[in-house]
């Protein structure tokens, strides 16, 4: 049986992943940090199947010590600082975790585990104001925000280790990805959450910064997929993955509302605190590289992702006994 170590756990793509790699037959240990208050509720379905750690990237001994106790054969570093818009407002603190974290990473995976399969959350947000679109492998980065910066340190960090060492190191360079476990500061399930309160009376607005920002938005289920897929092949690489379309937060609001049987012009309003100090306008990705060598492709499409996320929130409601006061509930939750 192999052995799987995954840092961030408690996020998004964690849980996912970790799903994902126990129905694959992995023994899992999954890292979380020291917290006053932990957050399991991601993972809390699988928790019983998990070897779960406590360390931390900002804590250098921790790293070496989980590594050398439990010499994993492939490793997922999916632990950031995450959030772009904070970023601005913690950039040293973003740096330490999603820059030289990834640093702090490797070196305890050279150092006590360098035959280990290794696997680095790089990101789209890299190619910030883009070189050329769509976006693929070979475009040259120019990030807009403190989490690119560091995104960017720790993708070429993963391929210098590459390069330097010999490791089977390889970035992911994703695209944005969603789901119904989406924290709720993102765009997507901010909406998708709003769109669900909207509905069953809780709230009678939704404020957003900009409106015409366009991202290449898919389902994470589908991209923790192409990372394991990564780790699979034969050579260390570096891979796009992207669902090939874009649409703008606008574009979001109008299917989410819809869904609802509502009109997103309604409840929408503009606040200047949600826009940021440099934007990303466009990503699009091409990732003809990943579907080529790894036969990577993304099964759920656009409106397949906005439908389920705000289906997700109407049904958490639905359960706790509420009832819609505005709208309609679309068919099937009916
Ligand atoms: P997420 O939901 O924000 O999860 C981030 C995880 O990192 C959480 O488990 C968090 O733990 C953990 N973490 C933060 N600081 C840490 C530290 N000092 N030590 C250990 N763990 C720490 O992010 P996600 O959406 O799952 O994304 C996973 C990775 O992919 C991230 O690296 C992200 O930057 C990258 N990425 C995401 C996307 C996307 O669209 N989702 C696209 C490209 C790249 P706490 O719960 O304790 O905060
Ligand atoms: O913003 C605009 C905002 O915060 C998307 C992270 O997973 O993906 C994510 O980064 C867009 C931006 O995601 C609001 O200005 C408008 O243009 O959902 P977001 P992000 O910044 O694209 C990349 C690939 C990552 O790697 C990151 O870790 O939406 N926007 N109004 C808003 N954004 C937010 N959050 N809130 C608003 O009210």
């Amino acid at each position: 049986m192999k052995t799987a170590f995954i840092t961030g756990i408690t996020g998004q793509d964690g849980s996912y992943l970790a799903e994902h790699l126990l129905n694959l037959g992995y023994k899992v240990v999954a890292m979380m940090r020291r917290s006053a208050t932990p957050d399991t509720s991601r993972f809390a379905h699988i928790e019983d199947r998990l070897t779960i750690c406590h360390g931390d990237l900002l804590d250098q001994s921790s790293l070496m010590r989980l590594l050398a106790e439990y010499k994993p054969d492939e490793i997922y570093n999916l632990a950031a600082q995450s959030f772009v818009h904070a970023s601005f407002h913690e950039p040293i603190h973003t740096s330490e975790v999603t820059g030289l974290g990834v640093m702090r990473m490797l070196e305890a995976v050279r150092l006590q585990a360098p035959e280990a399969r290794f696997y680095q959350a790089s990101s789209s947000e890299m190619f910030g104001d883009v070189f050329e679109t769509p976006q693929r492998e070979t475009t040259p980065f120019h990030p807009r925000s403190p989490y690119g910066v560091a995104k960017v340190y720790g993708h070429f960090a993963t391929v210098n280790y590459r390069e330097s060492y010999d490791m089977f190191a390889c970035s992911g360079i994703l695209f944005n990805h969603e789901s119904p476990r989406r924290g709720l500061e993102f765009v997507t399930r901010k909406i998708s959450d709003h769109v669900a309160a909207i509905a069953f009376g809780e709230t009678n607005q939704l404020a957003l910064g900009n409106l015409d920002a366009r991202r290449d938005w898919g389902f994470a289920g589908d991209y923790v997929r192409g990372m394991h897929l990564m780790l699979q092949h034969a050579t260390a690489d570096d891979y796009v993955l992207s669902t090939g379309t874009t649409q703008s937060v606008r574009e979001f609001c109008r299917i989410a509302f819809a869904h609802v049987g509502l009109n997103y012009e309604d409840y929408v309003v503009v606040n200047p605190k949600f826009f940021r100090p440099a934007e990303v306008e466009l990503l699009l990705g091409d990732s003809s590289k990943a579907k080529n060598v790894l036969g990577w492709v993304p099964e759920i499409d656009f409106q397949g992702l906005v439908e389920m996320m705000v289906d997700a929130d109407l049904k958490r409601r639905l359960v706790m006994g509420n009832r819609p006061t505005r709208g309609s509930l679309p068919e099937g939750l009916v």
